[in-house]
């Protein structure tokens, strides 16, 4: 046991638990070999994590492992830990579990302290009838969360879900079940820290800092609860960064009280690509008679941030606008970042959120089917101006209003509201994903019978506390949502929409039919990168549908779902290296023409929000970032098309026009040249367009026709450029275009910091790409889906440790091309 806090003789006194507990099986269908035994268990940890790192079970990550430990989530499991507790002088001892998941019982030296249902909530429990002296034995069993959601399911009733478990019964992540990018390995375990707490008289029990921005001045408002063991006098120092102060009295009785501090001329709180994120320290004490008794801080922000759903003449606005000015969501959806969330680090989230900006990234969406992301993660988006919306924890699935659900969802919405809303980054609160649409239009009605389904949380309980305990945040019932319960949910001329059809069903280019106002979520698959795939899957031969690929591919109809949206626009390989450049390419593709319409629309549109960033295990799924944590193409076409800058060519009005986006703080005035060019470089015609694009403007240039009208349309394209700013069009697919095979001339070499290859583009090059994880897993390089006009070079800048032959980043597996997929078809 270590001390974490000094002890004065009436402040209160924390003791982290150990950090290694043991481990065993209480019964379910448990293996012969791992019966009986008992394992070490790191706390905060999962029941999966520590059989794996005792080499009691397969990687579930690793070919069709997954199917070989679904045993562990219809297991029971006990974790066991012993320490050493000495007279303190306190008066009260709580031992706090941050997150227990999920069916725990709490047992202290032969004494239970009380039964869990829900994964998202801390609990405290008192434990003065059961400490001793000397050594206590803590014990924590879990039941099969599998069983109990089944059981749940009966009780509460049925309520129509996707996948394979009724996660919608009981209050865990749903995606632990199965998702179709997701591993169903329900887990169990003490996932979040553990302690004792030792107090006297009263111990701070929620600080809520309520920002606001009064002309010049930054106002926080701040909220503090106290919980009494007595009826003394207590006062509450509050200090801000800037010297400002201020002080709560509660006499006796009194357990709530607020005071507000004011910054004079206040350096705002500003998203990424807007200004700075200046953070102020808050530092609130409870005291009593000038003893310190408990001390907290937090680290704000003064910002306001609003997203506005107005009835316009076109529909339903959907815009976030941070201190006045409206922010073009550039955005992606995120998911756990490991099927086992225990594992992921603060470093790894920093990597992940790196990878994010990279991809010039504003906004994260936290989807409902996951957790309330963690304290560093919210942080770290505090720091680095990345807006976070918050999904409540619902998706998918209709949830029954009635007890124990209705309290466990208010009692963890109360935990997670007070514990999140102090973070400037977070904008918004949402009811939950797809909910309400799956009500509407997914049959779910006919199923429910007249049950309850959920509305009572997203349009009573969960604004309710909102509005009581985050006042100054945003909500929206669900995602997607018109703005109005009479408006069919996902109608994209009202508030946000999901666009799913165009993946499911349909094909990518007919994107540019919708017109909406703020897409919340669409998306395109593509494998995970080649690294990933051969670390994970080692079936022999590898082909897109051998037994490990078929495993890691968990979206109902999947493959044949690449294969529909390929196939239009090029021709699909058998070689399987080919099929996994040709599938990685079109997923970037895809998204490319999405976003490049959707910010075309700004500001009718007013933000796109990708589905995902990341993955949670090496999978074929929507994610920019694999399951290794390796960049796939994707993420840099998202680079490209969320840059400040974009230049677009798009039809409009019968003909064709450049668009110019300028999310940049500054103006865009220099001129625009258009060229329709022959494949071989030849100008066929060009115009010089004057610009002159306001900051965080757009602007549309009907392309006279002779640059929009093609001689031949399988070998031209057209080029528009200004001040560095590049859009291409292409007249036809690339399976019907007239790309002969790349001329190349290349040359790498190694330096500090990796290699350097430059490539010289002999003809006409499109979407150049170095695989460099084949050569390196670890390697990162700079750029990748570069189009290059004959004549044309370009240098990547490799970031890579490996000694490896430079040669082999230009060999034809590794620098890729559209060219190579399309050149020898035709
Ligand atoms: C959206 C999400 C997820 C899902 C994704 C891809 O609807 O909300 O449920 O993973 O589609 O199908």
């Amino acid at each position: 046991m270590t001390d974490v806090t000094t002890a004065r003789p009436a402040a209160a006194r924390t003791t982290a638990l150990p950090e290694v507990w043991s481990l065993r099986a209480l019964d379910g269908p448990v293996p012969a070999g791992i019966a009986g035994q008992t394992v070490p268990a790191a706390v905060p940890g999962l029941v999966h994590v520590a059989l794996l790192d005792a080499g009691l079970i397969l990687d579930p990550y690793l070919d069709r492992n997954e199917t070989t430990v679904t045993w562990i989530g219809q297991s029971a499991w006990e974790y066991a830990t012993r320490f050493d507790y000495a007279p303190d002088g306190h008066d009260r001892h709580d031992l706090v579990f941050d997150g227990l998941d999920t069916f725990a019982e709490v047992v202290l030296n032969g004494r239970s302290l009380g039964r869990t249902r829900n994964q998202h909530r801390t609990y405290r429990f008192s434990v003065d009838d059961a400490l001793r002296d000397g050594e206590n034995e803590l014990v924590v069993t879990f039941a099969s969360p599998v069983a109990e959601a089944d059981r749940a399911s009966l009780e509460i009733g049925y309520r129509p879900h996707t996948y394979f478990h009724p996660f919608n019964a009981i209050r865990k992540a749903a995606c632990n079940f199965g998702w179709d990018w997701g591993l169903d390995a329900a887990s169990s375990g003490i996932w979040k820290p553990a302690r004792l707490e030792a107090w006297s008289g009263a111990r701070l029990a929620a600080t809520r800092p309520v920002v606001s921005v009064d002309g010049s001045d930054g106002v926080v408002a701040v909220h503090v609860d106290i919980e009494r063991a007595d009826d003394a006098d207590y006062s509450v120092s509050i200090s801000l960064a800037d010297g400002s102060e201020a002080r709560i009295e509660l006499a006796a009785g009194a357990s709530t009280g607020v005071a507000e501090l004011r910054v004079a001329d206040v350096a705002l709180w500003w998203p990424r690509g807007f200004g700075e994120q200046p953070l102020y320290d808050l530092a609130v004490s409870l005291e009593r008679d000038g003893d310190v008794l408990a001390e907290r801080t937090h680290r704000i922000g003064f910002r306001t941030i609003d997203v506005q759903l107005d009835r316009d003449e076109e529909g339903t606005s959907f815009r976030f606008v941070v201190n006045g000015e409206p922010v073009w969501i550039r955005g992606a959806n995120w998911i756990p970042d490991d099927a086992f969330v225990t594992r992921v680090t603060r470093e790894r989230l920093s990597h992940r959120l790196d990878q994010a900006e990279f991809a010039n990234m504003n906004l994260l969406r936290i989807w409902g089917g996951g957790y309330y992301e963690s304290d560093d993660f919210y942080d770290l988006c505090d720091e680095r101006g990345i807006l976070v919306w918050q999904d409540f924890l619902f998706a998918c699935a209709s949830y029954a209003e009635e007890e124990p659900l209705w309290s466990e969802v208010e009692a963890e919405a109360r935990d997670n509201i007070t514990r999140i809303m102090p973070h400037p980054s977070l904008a918004l609160w949402n009811g939950n994903n797809e909910n309400v649409w799956g009500y509407e239009e997914w049959g779910w009605a006919k199923r429910l019978q007249g049950r309850t389904w959920g509305l009572g949380y997203y349009l009573d309980l969960l604004p309710r506390l909102v509005a009581e305990l985050d006042p100054s945040r945003s909500y929206t019932p669900a995602s997607p949502w018109s703005g109005d319960a009479d408006i069919f949910a996902n109608d994209p001329e009202h508030g946000s929409v999901h666009l799913w059809e165009h993946w499911n069903r349909v094909d990518y280019p007919t994107y540019r039919d919708v017109h909406a106002r703020f897409v919340a979520e669409f998306g395109w698959q593509g494998p995970a990168t080649w690294s990933t795939i051969t670390r994970a899957i080692s079936d022999s031969p590898l082909t897109p549908e051998s037994p490990g690929m078929f495993h890691h591919q968990k979206a109902m109809d999947g493959n044949d779902k690449l294969t529909d949206g390929l196939v239009a626009h090029l021709p699909l390989p058998d070689d399987t290296e080919d099929w996994h450049w040709a599938m990685s390419l079109n997923q970037a593709l895809a998204v490319t023409v999405g976003i490049e319409h959707m910010r075309s629309e700004s500001p009718r549109c007013m933000g796109s929000v990708v589905w995902q960033l990341n993955d949670c295990w090496p999978v074929t799924s929507w994610a920019a970032v694999d399951g290794y944590g390796h960049a796939k193409p994707l993420l840099y076409a998202l680079k490209h098309v969320y840059a400040d800058r974009l230049l677009t060519i798009q039809p409009r009005g019968g003909g064709l026009a450049a668009i110019a986006v300028n999310d940049a703080p500054a103006g865009w005035t220099g001129p625009l040249l258009a060229r329709r060019l022959s494949f071989d470089g030849t100008v066929l015609a060009e115009a010089l367009l004057a610009t002159d694009i306001d900051a965080r403007g757009a602007r549309t240039f009907a392309l006279p026709e002779a640059v929009a009208t093609p001689a031949d349309a399988a070998s031209e394209l057209i080029v528009v450029e200004s001040e560095g700013v590049r859009g291409f069009w292409f007249f036809a697919e690339h399976r019907d275009s007239a790309l002969a095979r790349a001329e190349l001339t290349t040359s790498a070499r190694r330096v500090a910091t990796g290699y350097e290859v430059t490539v010289e583009a002999g003809n006409l090059v499109r979407d150049l790409a170095l695989l460099v994880d084949k050569v390196d897993p670890d390697a990162v390089v700079d750029d990748m889906l570069v189009t290059l006009l004959p004549g044309e070079s370009v240098t990547f800048r490799v970031r890579s440790e490996e000694d490896a032959d430079p040669e082999r980043f230009c060999a034809p597996d590794v620098l890729r091309t559209s060219n190579q997929l399309v050149a020898d078809w035709n």
